[in-house]
């Protein structure tokens, strides 16, 4: 009997090795080292089977639903975890391409826009007889390709104008006029340098935001390739911890390039992250961090009051150097609506167009800068890694409709 129990108690000890092995082996990368005062060995009172065998839980589990939406300003003393790129195995860095020129590398990408817009209006202007029901054409292409109302309209008057007083007919001449019609209505004078220099010595912070699916972890990623081609150091903060895969993919871009992740647990608070992210930056003379943040929420707190407060506690250190919103162009007049919606939270600096390559709606590029009257500043014209290219109003509008 003694023999038989003396062997139930081995074996329960055993499984419980094993099992705290296994445990610790697969969380071994999310969690902070434990503090020194934890006991190594605490010998459970009674053995305990499956379910109850779970290490006590000091509170009860709690829904998403119950959670309290977090109130405090400052950030959360939470674990952030900071993994470098050598945590893993890390294959040979790589070279970015350099950002001069990509617009017009990439301009064969805006087929879609180029065939119905550019090319759809110069063959309407090329008609022998422009009359008012072509005018009306030329202002239903520009319209379908989300150009907006007001500036169609503008378009369409001093175009009508222009060649009536003009008298242009030979196509190059009228392809000249829309190239002029055109960059008026994008604009020439705009600053369209993302800013990623504080002024001061200490990193310029950029924070990147948008609904889900738009593309910014992607931008992010892309964007630290374009400052890491340029010669600058990056650290990368994931302040999307909606799930654990977002601060994996952002990683996963700075690790190609050899810029460092500042992450935390899935479900924490991504102010407290952005404040890490920013405070390691300073830390290790940084020249730029980039900050994603989420699309989507874990708690009820709204989005907007999350952004909010992810900006106010990362202005702890100092200004914010460009808000970076990332829309969708093949989402069209949405686009707009969340434009507003964000700008209403945040000071946007500067726009990222994503998904360029996919749509024929490139007049989204006039529309969403009247809405904000903020500049467009990057394209995003295809999945691939140098596929984001600054935004040069001539060479976009020059892929539109061919030179
Ligand atoms: N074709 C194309 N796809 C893009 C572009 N930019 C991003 N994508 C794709 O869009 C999808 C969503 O991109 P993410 O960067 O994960 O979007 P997100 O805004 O971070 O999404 P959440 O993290 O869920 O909020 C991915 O499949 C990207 O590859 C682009 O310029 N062109
Ligand atoms: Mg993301």
């Amino acid at each position: 009997m003694e023999f038989v129990i003396l062997a139930v108690v081995i074996a329960l000890v055993a499984v419980g090795v094993i099992s705290g092995l296994v445990v610790s082996g697969r969380k071994k990368k999310q969690l902070p080292p434990a503090p020194p005062s934890t006991p190594t060995i605490t010998p459970p009172a009674e053995p305990q089977v499956g379910e109850e065998a779970e290490t006590p839980r000091e509170e009860p589990r709690r829904t998403i639903e119950e959670v309290a939406p977090p109130t405090a300003e400052a950030p959360a003393a939470e674990a952030v975890e900071e993994v470098g790129p050598e945590a893993l195995a890390v294959p040979a860095l790589e070279v970015p391409e350099p950002t001069a020129g990509r617009l017009v590398r990439l301009r064969a990408r805006l087929a879609r826009s180029q065939n119905s817009l550019g090319k759809g209006l110069l063959t309407l202007l090329s008609r022998d007889n422009l009359d008012e029901e072509t005018w009306e054409e030329v202002e239903d292409t520009l319209l379908t390709a989300d150009v907006g109302v007001a500036p169609t309209q503008e378009l369409v008057e001093r175009l009508r104008e222009r060649v009536r007083v003009l008298g242009t007919r030979t196509p190059e001449g009228l392809r000249a006029l829309l190239r002029e019609e055109l960059l008026t209505l994008i604009g020439t004078d705009a600053d369209r340098a993302v800013k990623t220099e504080s002024g001061l010595d200490t990193p310029g912070v950029v924070m990147v935001v948008g609904v889900n699916g738009t593309g910014k972890t992607t931008t992010t990623g892309k964007l630290a390739r374009v400052l890491v081609a340029d010669g600058r150091s990056v650290v990368l903060g994931a302040a999307d911890t909606f799930r654990a895969a977002a601060a994996d993919q952002l990683q996963t871009w700075g690790e190609r390039v050899g810029a460092r992740t500042v992450r935390g647990p899935e479900g924490g608070d991504p102010a407290s992250i952005a404040f890490d992210a920013v405070k390691e930056g300073i830390a290790e003379g940084a020249d730029v961090v980039l900050i994603d943040t989420a699309g989507r929420l874990h708690t009820k707190t709204g989005l907007m009051d999350e952004l909010g407060k992810v900006k106010r506690v990362v202005e702890k250190h100092g200004p914010l150097d460009e808000i970076l919103l990332v829309l969708d162009a093949t989402t069209g007049q949405n686009g707009l609506v969340q434009a507003r919606v964000f700008a209403e939270v945040v000071d946007i600096t500067g726009i990222v167009l994503t998904k360029l390559d996919g749509t024929a709606k490139g007049g989204i590029v006039v529309a969403v800068q009247r809405e904000l009257g903020v500049p467009v500043k990057l394209v995003g014209l295809g999945e691939g890694p140098d596929d984001l290219a600054p935004f040069e109003p001539e060479a976009f509008v020059d892929a539109l409709i061919g030179d």
